[in-house]
């Protein structure tokens, strides 16, 4: 199939004033009927009446009350019509109880429910599928099933059948239906506004105790959303539906948000710590795009980032609000790292706004999400505080109810403050992960600061230009004292040199405080200098960030020089480890080593071919360094931190136990298991179990514990995930291939649900050294599990095969096998266009 590219966005030739549409749901053979007000657009194209669908079976059509036999492609038909506004009526029959791929109308135990981001909704009815065509919908939902759902407010309802109307005009992509026999969990909510809303969420029968948690974030997003940005809710009634079988995470449909259960459903005995925290995030993020993303949406695919780069940077700030800034920016920093940077660096790099795709599906990325959000935060550094709610207000006030591109965003900014936006708006669209080389002296009292940008080049990009970087920095003073308080100032050229008055002759530049930009820092610090930073810098990303450069700067000479764990690295932990006065989460994080993966890619840019096997040797040694050199610490931190009271899913109760869990991991490596064992018994919580669980499977020490938990928890799916995956992703060097060849083949790897699929085959993926096992049976696993799913369900298919995406960086023997992996996903035929895009650009 040709690219869709971005140079090539044309107006719709119609647009559409009215949707009307009937569901006579059926398992295998729904009638659904549309009467469809259009316009011509003065402005489109012009042309026949063009709408796309797939897989439907056209039973009637007319315009006007005159029958039509419209042309039909595999894509959509087209049809005449007449050069003034007309009524397309049409009956279409669809198959839900046949749809595995989880997108249009499906069903997921015995309940009907939709996904349409971003295309699905041509699986639904014929309709022109693009996201600035906007309209207002009514809907009537004929079934027996006891809960018929839509988006907007109810209206109508009797035996057999339910009515919606939503006011506001949007895109189809953000239609939502939903039929099945579900209980709420019900609460209410009083707008700023004085609107009076409710607020259900949808549950299968048993799983209504399970519900608190998110209605509790609900309630505080639409709160927060109001005080920090002046957005309240705009309907009579917020519906969230948790449904099994869903490729994502969630959907933010007009008032009928759709979740994966595991985003929604939480108790103390079945969620950890974790789970609470993305279940809260997630609530937040769908909550958010009412106003960023439904209320404003996107003009075309391209402007995807629109909506998610700003909901996104709405969710971290709202869960940075609630649970502290420090943590969740080192979070936030982790996994745009680990999945963004990754990504940046290798086959599949793109633009925060791509110029061109040929399944939009594959573009819901890192790049589009994360960087998306980094972008944001950038533009709010440089344009300020003032700036950016100008800007903010000018975007709600001149673009609600409107479908939007990047240009319109950022005009909103220069507009508001007056400022050039033309350099900044590179960060839309140059891919790649910039890298800025730091160097500094002091003269004179001056601190001489050196700052050189390099844009690498990225697929389709050979050559870039200088992008406008935001650098805080700061310095630290030998006696630990501040020298500089932090600075900010902006990189608009390849090289600039920066002079700050500083009242010392040494100190440490700590440089990019808070992260202040996605970019590589290379910065040459020494380790004293780091364990300066580490022990006393103001900033506590850069303190986190020195512990972690000690831990790299440690294991990497280990796996390249076979170098025994530095004893400076063991040496800076210690007061990190005995200062209560540190919060415990930040502390568990300073404990935690970097990943194998974000390793390989240190040294694969410093020109070593990394071995994974070498890798997960020299974490698992330097841990029991650690272990070994801090045992008196961290077993008091482990008796200490037991919590007293009942499970709390707080911040504070939470970093507690992260910290212990922490702990135990060190300490199960000298003490054959016996406190895991002891606390997955013992324990009344589910993070607490299975952080001792996890801690067992990393020693090859957790069969009993295993067969015991199976039998705890084997009738609860969600926890049953867990089982799954935490065999395959903790296993010790690369023992989960077989843990994962072994799962697949058990009873209960109902690998259909993407849920389950990912316990197990994105478990695998995540351990480095398993996946990566020298015989190639890692890869093989995953190539022929993709091969299977890729019919049913391409979108998770294709997701998943970017496990192979940087298989470029590793040794002649295991690229041979990722590449014949690879090659032979593609040689199947009739792969969806899905896999086949992801596995072009892989191998290309
Ligand atoms: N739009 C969804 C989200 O990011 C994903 N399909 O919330
Ligand atoms: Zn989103």
């Amino acid at each position: 199939p040709r690219p869709i590219r971005l140079s090539q966005y044309r107006k719709p030739a119609h647009r559409v004033d009215r949707v009307d549409l009937t569901f006579r749901l059926h398992p295998s053979r729904t009638r659904v009927l549309a009467r469809i007000a259009f316009r011509p657009d003065p402005e489109g194209p012009g042309g026949p009446l063009r709408l796309d669908g797939e897989g439907l079976r056209l039973i009637e059509a007319a315009i006007d009350g005159t029958p039509v036999t419209p042309l039909i492609d595999p894509a959509g038909l087209s049809v005449e019509a007449p050069d003034r506004p007309f009524l397309w009526e049409a009956e279409v029959e669809i198959d839900p109880a046949a749809n595995t791929a989880l997108e249009g109308l499906y069903m997921s135990n015995g309940m009907y429910c939709t996904q349409c981001e971003a295309e699905g909704f041509r699986k639904i009815t014929y309709y022109p599928d693009r996201p600035d065509v906007m309209a207002p919908f009514d809907v009537r939902i004929e079934s027996d099933l006891p809960v018929l759902l839509s988006n907007g407010n109810p209206g109508r309802a009797g035996k057999g059948f339910a009515e919606w109307s939503d006011p506001w005009p949007k895109p189809a992509y953000l239609f939502a239906l939903v039929a099945g026999d579900l209980i709420a969990h019900s609460d209410r909510f009083t707008t700023a506004e004085g609107r009076e809303v409710a607020l259900n969420i949808w549950v299968r029968p048993g799983d209504e105790d399970r519900c608190a948690y998110a209605m509790d974030a609900l309630k505080r997003s639409m709160a927060w959303d109001e005080r920090v940005y002046g957005r309240a809710y705009d309907l009579d009634v917020f519906n969230i539906v948790a449904v099994d079988d869903f490729n994502m995470g969630a959907m933010e449909n007009k008032g009928l948000n759709i979740f994966n259960a595991r985003y929604v459903l939480a108790s103390p005995q079945t969620a950890t710590d974790a789970d609470y925290a993305r279940i809260e995030a997630i609530i937040a993020h769908e909550y958010f795009h009412n106003w960023t993303g439904n209320r404003i949406t996107c003009r075309d695919w391209f402007q995807l980032c629109l909506k998610e780069g700003l909901t996104v940077y709405r969710d971290q700030q709202f869960s940075g609000d609630e649970r502290g800034h420090a943590v969740k920016r080192i979070e936030d920093v982790q996994m745009l790292r680990a999945r963004q940077f990754r990504e940046d660096a290798g086959p599949l790099a793109h633009p925060v706004r791509p110029e061109s795709y040929v399944e939009i599906n594959n573009f819901y990325t890192a790049t589009v999400y994360e960087k998306g959000a980094e972008v944001i935060g950038m533009l709010r550094r440089i344009v300020c505080e003032d700036g950016w709610r100008a800007g903010l207000d000018l975007y709600f006030d001149r673009h609600d109810g409107q479908a939007c591109t990047i240009e319109d965003w950022l005009a909103v900014f220069a507009d508001a403050t007056g400022r050039d936006l033309s350099q900044f708006a590179l960060w839309y669209s140059q891919a790649g992960t910039p890298r800025v080389t730091l160097s500094s002296r002091i003269e004179d009292g001056t601190l001489v600061v050196d700052l050189r940008q390099d844009v690498p080049a990225t697929p389709g990009q050979p050559e870039k230009l200088p992008h406008a970087i935001p650098v805080a920095l700061g310095a630290v003073a030998r006696d630990g004292t501040e020298a500089l308080a932090t600075q900010h100032i902006v990189l608009t050229r390849p090289h600039e040199t920066h002079r700050f008055a500083i009242g010392t002759g040494d100190a440490v530049v700590s440089a990019l405080r808070g992260f202040s930009a996605p970019v590589v820092l290379d910065q040459p610090l020494s380790n004293p200098d780091r364990a300066l930073l580490l022990a006393h810098d103001t900033d506590p990303f850069n303190r986190w960030e020195s512990g972690r450069e000690l831990a790299r700067d440690a294991l990497l000479r280990m796996v390249r020089d076979g170098a025994a764990p530095d004893p400076a690295y063991l040496d800076a932990l210690g007061p990190v480890l005995a200062d209560d006065t540190i919060e415990p989460a930040f502390r568990a994080m300073v404990l935690a080593l970097p990943g194998d993966d974000d390793l390989a890619r240190s040294l694969a840019e410093g020109g070593t071919v990394p071995d994974p096997d070498a890798i997960d040797a020299a974490r698992r040694a330097l841990a029991l360094a650690v272990a070994r050199r801090h045992e008196d610490r961290l077993a008091h931190l482990f008796d200490s931190l037991a919590e007293p009271g009942p499970y709390s899913p707080e911040a504070g109760p939470a970093g507690r136990r992260a910290l212990r869990g922490a702990a135990l991991s060190r300490l199960s490596r000298i003490d054959g298991g016996a406190r895991a064992r002891a606390l997955v018994e013992s324990a009344d919580n589910m993070t607490d179990r299975l952080a001792a669980l996890t801690a067992l499977v990393a020693i090859g020490q957790a069969d009993d514990a295993l067969a015991a938990f199976y039998d705890d928890w084997k009738s609860d799916r969600l926890v049953l995930d867990k089982w799954f995956s935490v065999q395959v992703a903790a296993a010790p060097g690369d023992s989960g291939a077989q843990a994962a060849a072994r799962l697949t083949a058990h009873p209960d790897f109902h690998w259909r649900t993407p849920n389950r699929f990912r316990a197990v085959i994105g478990a695998l993926g995540a351990n480095h050294a398993s996946f990566h096992a020298a015989d190639g049976t890692g890869y093989d696993l995953v190539a022929d599990w993709l091969i299977r799913l890729d019919p049913l369900n391409p979108q998770t298919a294709a997701r998943m095969s970017t496990l192979f995406d940087s298989w470029r960086r590793y040794d002649a023997g295991r690229q041979e096998l990722m590449r014949a992996a690879l090659t032979r996903i593609a040689g199947k035929t009739d792969l969806s266009r899905d896999t086949s895009e992801m596995v072009g650009r892989m191998l290309a």
